[in-house]
């Protein structure tokens, strides 16, 4: 069974493999490179193909602009499968966009930083791997001297996302005040998602006004950081997106000490670790919610939701031992009934939780990856063994789906899994987490 679904996992990565030298995250719905996506990807190639996943990184790395960012989408090719492609993103704007190829303007979470630590923990020819690490290395450390230089205004240690996209959980009810406070225009465009996905499913097309909104405010100040912080309506230090930064502070600075030398990029990186876990603890952690929670920064106020990136500092270290034990307590309580398979990505028992609609409660493999190996690092290995054998029922039951119903009743009357299919991040991780 496993091997079955092991090959099955493979043979989707190498059919969502392009000629260009990326992995687009399913066919039709996502033909393009999507940057946390090919983070993840290349830690499932690096299990069978290590030259793919080298690829896959190298691919991202050269769409990075001058000023150290690296975009969220890379529009290798033109399609006309997906909206809002090349022509409403317009990187170009940006003086110091990437010359060679279109994208967008905005970001998605850092994961460069763990999956190159992670794929010199899975080589074998260590020496190969960590060659490709030395050449490409520097190029992620410009990435997060740009997050922490252009994005954190008040010189906290957290960055910002100045877009719901930014976040890579783009329509959770985390951000449904913050489009309460806007009131965009409607815009006229034509979905290609909801011709391909139920759109029961996707988020809905006022959603999207507010999506396209908020890039447009960025595009007429040419994508300027400090324009952006300025006015942007939308400007939320999240929790999961800075627990990735740190978790990739700290794995580059173990791969600099095994490359040696580089004193100067350890001791920022030091420094920028110890500045963000101490502000993420005070700023980030709710102890009444007994979670971590997101702030909104425009408008000066918390966000006081539980989701599963609640949890996702556990990836990072950074929660206490005891603030460990409240969070994964409130895991279990909330989101850990035998009802149940981990972790729904919102608040199961919120009045905002739809378990079938994208982010707005669904389990993602992503995030369940991530707590798997937090809930390990704190010693809670029969809670990571449950994240982990969820994972695979569902995906051994329904395929690797890009998302799945979190209450286990609802596959006694259909037994399926939800948006796109063959989805890349579910067989790459997949593969991580049998390993
Ligand atoms: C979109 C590719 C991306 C992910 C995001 C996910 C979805 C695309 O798909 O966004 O058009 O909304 O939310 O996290 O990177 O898999």
């Amino acid at each position: 069974m496993t091997t079955d679904l092991s090959q099955e996992a493979r043979q989707i990565l190498n059919e969502n493999f392009q000629n260009g030298g990326y992995t687009i995250p399913c066919k039709g719905l996502y033909p393009f490179q999507w940057k946390w996506d090919s983070g993840f990807i290349a830690l499932g190639f690096a299990h069978y193909d290590m030259e793919k996943a080298k690829t896959e990184m190298k691919t991202l790395l050269d769409a990075q602009w001058e000023n150290g960012f690296i975009p969220h989408i890379v529009f290798h090719v033109n399609s006309d499968t997906y909206f809002p492609g090349p022509d409403f993103h317009q990187s170009e704007l940006h003086p110091l966009s990437n010359k060679n190829y279109p994208s967008t303007g905005m970001t998605q979470p850092p994961v460069l930083g763990f999956t190159l630590e992670k794929m010199y923990q899975i080589a074998e020819d260590k020496a190969d791997v960590l060659q490709f690490i030395k050449e490409n290395i520097d190029k992620v450390y410009d990435n997060h001297h740009y997050f922490y230089t252009k994005r954190d205004p008040q010189n906290e240690g957290l960055v910002y996302i100045y877009h719901n996209w930014e976040s890579g959980t783009d329509n959770s009810p985390l951000w449904d005040d913050i489009w309460a406070t806007m009131n965009p225009p409607t815009y006229t465009f034509v979905r290609k998602d909801t011709k391909l996905i139920d759109p029961s499913e996707r988020p809905s097309n006022r959603e999207y006004d507010h999506y396209l909104h908020i890039i447009d405010i960025a595009k007429e100040h040419n994508y300027d950081d400090q324009k952006i912080a300025e006015l942007s309506p939308f400007l939320v230090q999240d929790p999961l997106f800075n627990a990735m930064l740190i978790k990739s502070n700290e794995a580059m600075i173990n791969l600099y000490k095994i490359i040696g030398g580089n004193e100067d990029k350890i001791a920022q990186l030091e420094q920028w670790q110890a500045k963000s876990k101490a502000s993420f603890n005070k700023k980030l952690y709710d102890a009444e919610l007994g979670a971590y929670i997101h702030y909104d920064l425009r408008n000066e106020k918390p966000i006081r939701f539980v989701s599963s990136s609640s949890f996702s500092p556990l990836f990072a270290g950074i929660p206490s031992k005891e603030q460990a034990a409240t969070i994964i307590n409130t895991m279990m309580t909330k989101f850990g009934g035998d009802d149940m398979y981990l972790c729904a990505s919102f608040d199961p028992t919120n009045e905002r939780f739809n378990p079938k609609k994208y982010w707005r409660g669904p389990v993602w493999i992503n995030l369940n990856w991530m707590l798997y190996f937090g809930l390990k690092d704190y010693g809670y290995n029969e809670i990571a063994e449950r994240v982990k054998s969820d994972s695979t029922e569902l995906l051994s039951k329904v395929g690797f789906y890009e998302y799945f119903n979190p209450l286990k009743s609802a596959y006694d009357t259909e037994n399926k899994g939800y948006g796109g299919g063959n989805f890349s991040w579910s067989a790459a991780l997949y593969l991580d987490l049998i390993n």
